[in-house]
């Protein structure tokens, strides 16, 4: 018979202060986490919390959060949280930690996203040393997705995708992280640890603390890879995934420490502070004459400057070029620049495009998926991008007409045969730098020294040099002529 006596309990541990007190879920959800029963993933939150909260380093800490069952771990830790692409997590650690270097970055990654997509983004920091906690969870399944076969699936163990078992011979053997990363010289900390019973997480939980506090010291990159069961895609109860981590997936995967260079590494130094923008030409190696004076520099820093421009064509037009040139005139002048290549695997002839942003502020994203400008240098680049280029905009397009199914309201058009124009001033493949050119002459904010400096510094051959001034000028001409006209746009722009 139970005692009628009311019973007092202690609460031993308390809720972890890096946690939120209540999880910003749907009402009705509140009172669980998204995690299965006996998932791995919230056993190492916990631990996680835990050494946050123990080295004082929640309002300094920067979650980075995966692709996978741990996708949403902004819910539960209250610290500065950021959500990477499948995968990416390392190289945002990287710059978190790059521009912020007194915080600490964690990234939580699964081992799909970790040692599948994301294999070479973890080997790239390790092998950088980069000074950030890697929390590795390797539960030998892509669970979120329904349980395909991950890099770290056992041999015989069945997935959706190996519904038979892996086969070495069909899916190659289980990719063992831990001692991959430890034959790099610059880890300094690796370690694999298991949730497979009390005495491994007791283990699992020190090395959580060590890869965290390691990084609050400076010492550099730690690793530690949990075993963690994922009852719900592996098919077990709780009892008996936790059993699986200890009993089978150690044999694979064995425990232990397998960098451990805490007592030897030398304080990682700071990384370097990105180079004053007046610092930039000295650096380019750009000479005193190449930069310009006068309304050079600082008149464009002040000038609200926000240029999205697209370029496309096929291979082989020069699309990359005049996007370069424009870019680096841009950095010339004292802007944010950034310039995307994107081009089709075929060298020549295949398909090529760029994006290009100059900007008086820093450049938030170096995608521009509503340009401003849309240069097309020929019928398909058109098409494909022309509905994209925002309203006021405009398109220079490398052609004798405009196609009509291409026309919409709202866009400025100057539509000439750039190709032949250029081959009247002595060869057709300067029709990109002719199409510069009237860009230039659209937006007018780049100084005439800096896109001279840009092509110097672009352009080695005199002969090109020379034949791209001509072009660019023609270009200039080739816009305020068409202004002259009003010749631009078959539909009027109501921003003109
Ligand atoms: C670029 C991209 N490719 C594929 C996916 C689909 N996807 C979501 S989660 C996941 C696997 C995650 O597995 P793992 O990292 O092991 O995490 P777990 O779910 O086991 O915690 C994949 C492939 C995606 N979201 N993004
Ligand atoms: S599917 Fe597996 S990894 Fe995902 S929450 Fe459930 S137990 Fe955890």
């Amino acid at each position: 018979m139970p005692s009628e006596a009311v019973q007092e309990y202690t609460v031993a541990q308390g809720r972890a202060k890096s946690f939120y007190a209540r999880y910003a879920r749907k009402e009705e959800l509140q009172h669980q986490t998204h995690y299965c029963p006996g998932c791995g993933h919230g056993i190492i939150h916990k631990m996680l919390a835990r050494a946050i909260d123990e080295l004082d380093v929640q309002d300094r800490t920067i979650l980075i959060g995966p692709v996978g069952c741990s996708v949403f771990t902004y819910y539960y830790f209250d610290v500065g949280n950021v959500q990477a692409a499948h995968g990416r997590a390392p190289a945002v650690a990287t710059a978190m930690k790059r521009s912020r270097p007194g915080s600490i970055v964690i990234s939580y990654q699964g081992d799909g996203d970790l040692s599948a997509i994301g294999a070479a983004e973890i080997l790239h920091a390790a092998n950088r040393g980069e000074n950030i906690s890697v929390i590795f969870v390797n539960n030998a399944i892509y669970s979120m997705t329904g349980g395909q076969v991950a890099p770290t699936t056992l041999i015989g163990q069945k997935s959706t995708t190996t519904p038979e078992g892996r086969r070495a011979a069909n899916e190659g053997y289980p990719l063992h992280v831990s001692e991959l990363l430890a034959t790099l010289e610059a880890p300094v900390y690796i370690e694999r640890v298991g949730l497979g019973d009390n005495k491994q997480i007791a283990q699992a939980t020190r090395a959580i603390r060590r890869a965290v506090e390691d990084q609050a010291r400076g010492l550099g990159f730690s690793l530690v890879e949990v075993l963690a069961p994922c009852p719900t895609i592996w098919k077990m109860n709780p009892v008996d995934a936790q059993r699986w981590v200890r009993d089978v997936m150690e044999k694979t995967f064995p425990l232990g420490v397998f960098r451990d260079h805490t007592k030897e590494a030398a304080l990682r130094p700071a990384s370097q502070p990105a180079p004053a923008l007046d610092e930039i030409p000295r650096l380019l190696g750009l000479a005193e004459e190449d930069l310009p004076t006068g309304n050079g520099c600082m008149l464009a820093r002040e000038t609200n400057v926000d240029l999205q421009v697209r370029i496309a064509g096929f291979g082989g037009q020069g699309v990359l070029l005049l996007g370069e040139v424009l870019a680096e005139a841009g950095l010339v002048a004292g802007l944010e620049v950034s310039w995307l290549p994107s081009y089709g695997p075929e060298m020549r002839s295949g398909t090529s495009n760029c994006h290009v942003r100059l900007s008086s502020q820093p450049v938030d994203s170096p995608l521009v998926s509503v340009p401003s400008v849309l240069v097309a240098m020929n019928e398909p680049s058109l098409c494909k991008f022309d509905l994209t280029v925002r309203r006021g905009g405009w398109v220079i397009y490398n052609g004798d007409t405009f196609p009509g199914d291409c026309m919409r309201d709202g866009v400025h058009v100057l539509a000439l045969p750039f190709t032949r124009l250029a081959d009247e001033l002595g060869d057709p493949r300067a029709a990109n730098m002719v199409m510069l050119g009237a860009l230039l002459e659209i937006d007018g904010v780049l100084p005439q020294a800096s896109i001279d400096a840009a092509l110097h510094r672009l352009v080695k051959n005199p002969r090109w040099i020379e034949l791209d001034e001509r072009a660019l000028a023609r270009g200039r001409e080739l816009l305020k002529d068409a202004l002259r006209r009003g010749s631009l746009a078959k539909e009027p722009c109501a921003e003109a």
